[in-house]
């Protein structure tokens, strides 16, 4: 099946759809660009990406009992790029074709320098990510995650550390990409809610610059 037969996308496109723009959240820095691919890439980028990574089940530690998370997932990366999250330790998949295209078009583009993804495949609007803040000390101080989203839109909601006060939701968009950076991770959690009546999947690359020693 082809994408365009998976998502409903009418928006018009408008040039200035491809430009990272600043999104307003106090402290921290937050970039959004609605269509960074133009619809037929994206679409291609979603099927290409759903067929070349070897999606998988991942167990998550969590308060010391094994779950599994409710999404596939996949890490990728230099083969040094090691990443512990919540009690599971991810060795890097060698780049495939896409996601190796993906992170050099990251660099060409926006100047920005990843050696590693953390891939995850929503099979529909049941599945989640649970509230986080992206900070484990591999990543560094600041770190800078540039989430590429393709296939069915949903909500990504930031929330306040501190207060955990609601604070920005975004609707990351078919062939969308943000970039966090700054204080980001620091002062806020994010998280991807259940939405309701989601019957496509969605696919979301985060790249990372993993510090290998710093692990
Ligand atoms: O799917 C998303 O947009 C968020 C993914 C995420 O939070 C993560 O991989 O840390």
């Amino acid at each position: 099946m082809a994408a365009s037969d998976l998502f409903d996308d009418d928006r018009a496109s408008s040039p200035d759809a491809s430009r990272l723009r600043p999104l307003d959240l106090a402290g921290a820095d937050l970039r959004y660009a609605e269509r960074a691919w133009p619809r037929a890439e994206a679409d291609a980028l979603y099927v290409a990406l759903r067929d070349e990574i070897p999606w998988a089940p991942h167990v998550l530690n969590i308060f010391g009992r094994e779950v599994a998370a409710p999404r596939l997932s996949c890490w990728i990366g230099d083969a040094d790029a090691v990443y512990v999250y919540s009690g599971a330790r991810f060795t890097p998949l060698a780049w495939t074709p896409t996601v190796a295209r993906l992170r050099d078009m990251l660099r060409e583009r926006h100047g920005l320098v990843f050696n590693s993804v953390l891939a995850n495949l929503y099979r529909d609007g049941r599945d989640t990510v649970g509230w986080h803040s992206d900070d484990e000390s591999e990543l560094g101080a600041e770190p800078v995650i540039a989430s590429a989203s393709f296939g069915a839109p949903r909500t990504f909601r930031l929330r306040s550390r501190r207060t955990r006060e609601a604070a920005l939701s975004v609707e990351l968009a078919h062939g969308s990409l943000l970039v966090m950076a700054g204080a980001t991770q620091r002062l806020y959690q994010h998280a991807l809610p259940r939405r309701a009546g989601v019957a496509a999947p969605r696919i979301n690359l985060t790249f990372r610059r993993i510090d290998a020693r710093a692990g």
